[in-house]
């Protein structure tokens, strides 16, 4: 069964005001043209999610944060609540990006702690996995992205699990412009969605991306992977043309 696509930009730590408002409006104009199938957002950091709110509102491009606190509210400083994120029409929250789990040492278990939070929230999920250069070169992928995704498949319901979309991010293609083979996308996306259907067959609904210097050139041939639903783009994402090219890519 084929889902429509779904591509995602995470901004990551860029932006400012002036930059974001040229880069959204472009972003609202040109997603107008887009294949109505092709599902789109934008992940900003926090300070830019009314701004996103106020310029996107009227477009079909959705918008999200790119994570948020395992805690509901309190004595917390610093962090950001998934319903403090809802409360500005935010649809997605990017969980356990590699950047995260590797700056912030977010373990397996904060991971499904923040992505149980954000489905109380009324947010769905975007939840990486993905290995290092040295897992893989030791035969160990299969077995890192394993862990990451039963931690998951644990500790949420079904019916959680069933809302989640789940991103592949092999941590060595990330911001190096050297993205995952097809071959390599495609093995690994089948290895998770076995995963998935052992656990139950209404998993197969769950959204697969593919994220690592996805880029216009190459994002036809990723996204035409059966087993590829869509993107999470980094820094292709921050100009509007190149975002909307591998949109129109999907
Ligand atoms: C992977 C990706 C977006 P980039 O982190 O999540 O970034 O496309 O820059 O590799």
């Amino acid at each position: 069964e084929s889902k429509n696509k779904l591509i995602v930009g995470n901004w990551k730590m860029h932006g400012s005001l002036a930059g974001n408002a040229l880069l959204l409006n472009a972003l609202a104009a040109g997603a107008a043209k887009l294949n109505a199938s092709v599902l789109t957002a934008v992940c900003v950091p926090f300070p830019y999610l009314a701004q996103v709110q106020t310029l996107l509102q009227q477009s079909c491009v959705a918008w999200g944060a790119q994570d948020l606190s395992a805690h509901l509210a309190g004595a917390y400083t610093g962090e950001v609540a998934g319903s403090m994120v809802a409360e500005f029409g935010a649809r997605w929250v990017i969980v356990g990006h590699s950047e995260r789990r590797l700056y912030h040492q977010e373990s397996n278990e904060q991971v499904v702690l923040k992505a149980k939070r954000a489905l109380e929230a009324g947010l769905t999920p975007i939840i990486c996995v993905g290995e290092t250069l040295a897992e893989r070169e030791a035969g160990q992928t299969e077995q890192v992205l394993g862990q990451q995704l039963q931690a998951v498949l644990t500790a949420l319901t079904v019916a959680q699990a069933e809302r989640m979309v789940l991103a592949y991010e092999p941590v060595w293609a990330i911001g190096t412009g050297k993205s995952a083979t097809v071959q390599e996308v495609s093995s690994v996306h089948l290895f998770l969605r076995r995963i998935l259907a052992a656990v139950d067959a209404k998993l197969a609904h769950v959204r697969v991306l593919y994220g690592g210097s996805m880029k216009p050139d190459n994002a036809r041939a990723l996204l035409a992977e059966p087993g590829v639903d869509g993107g999470l783009v980094g820094g292709a994402s921050l100009q509007a043309g190149d975002f909307l090219a591998i949109c129109q890519a999907a």
